[in-house]
């Protein structure tokens, strides 16, 4: 048996090294597996050998016993299917939670992302040109995370009492709030949940992965211009090939 994961330090990798972690935690014997960094600022995420695992040509991927799959969510709902655990339920309380993961991968990764990158990344457009988009972004992500904070109003987690992958894939989005400039300070709920879920062993350990631990919580002003660097880089018109 074999287990690969292709991934790097961004909020969609960090998807994936929390739950190796939070199955760990929930006392799964995981199969050795492997972690693969892909350098994405040195274009690692378009070299043939990748793009034959993920032909979407971005992070994270897996390969188990030869069966390739991209998508964070899917190989979030693929390891929850496959070492069974609260963290994905069975029978029809998976329902809860397949709609908050979809809700994720279809809302809050690009929302936040886009605003990520018009806030912090994009360079080649003016400050006039990045104004529309950032506000834009920016009042879709507070509307997300107020659909989130109503979601909070009863329960400690997303989907109930239990942590589940729903929360892996919404929180590592949302615990950049500060890099991202999306103020969530007005609703406290969604700050206490945010705690809540970084006080989680299995959630340190997870991102840590490729972020030194003193600078998990807080990045040095080196690290800050290096994935602004990168970033910018990622984020460029440029980079988007059509002729695969
Ligand atoms: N919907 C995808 C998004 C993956 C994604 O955007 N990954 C980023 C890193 S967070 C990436 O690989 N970017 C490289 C690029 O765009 O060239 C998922 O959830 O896996």
């Amino acid at each position: 048996m074999s287990l690969d994961f292709y991934t790097a330090a961004t909020p969609n990798g960090w998807k994936i090294s929390i739950m190796i972690e939070e199955l760990l935690e929930a006392g799964v014997d995981l199969p050795e597996f492997q972690l693969h960094s892909i350098d994405l600022s040195k274009g690692g995420q378009f070299s043939k050998e990748f793009t034959d695992i993920c032909p979407n040509q971005k992070i994270p991927a897996m390969v188990h016993d030869g069966k390739a799959l991209m998508e964070s969510c899917a190989i979030l709902q693929y390891l929850g299917e496959t070492f069974p655990t609260a963290l994905f339920p069975q029978g029809q309380d998976r329902w809860q939670v397949i709609q908050w993961l979809y809700w994720q991968a279809a809302n809050i990764g690009p929302i936040f992302g886009n605003k990520l990158s018009y806030t912090r990344y994009i360079a080649d457009a003016t400050d006039d040109q990045k104004k529309h988009p950032i506000q834009r972004f920016g009042t879709e992500a507070l509307r997300l995370v107020a659909v989130l904070d109503r979601q909070l109003e009863f329960h400690d987690y997303v989907c109930g009492d239990d942590f589940t992958i729903a929360d892996i894939s919404i929180w590592c989005w949302i615990r950049s709030w500060k890099w991202a400039k999306v103020d969530i300070t007005g609703k406290p709920r969604v700050l206490e949940w945010v705690k809540r879920v970084r006080a989680r062993p299995g959630v340190e350990r997870g991102i840590s992965f490729g972020v030194p631990k003193e600078e998990i919580d807080q990045f040095s002003e080196e690290r800050k211009a290096q994935y602004r660097k990168s970033g910018a880089s990622i984020a460029s018109n440029n980079r988007l090939p059509s002729d695969l």
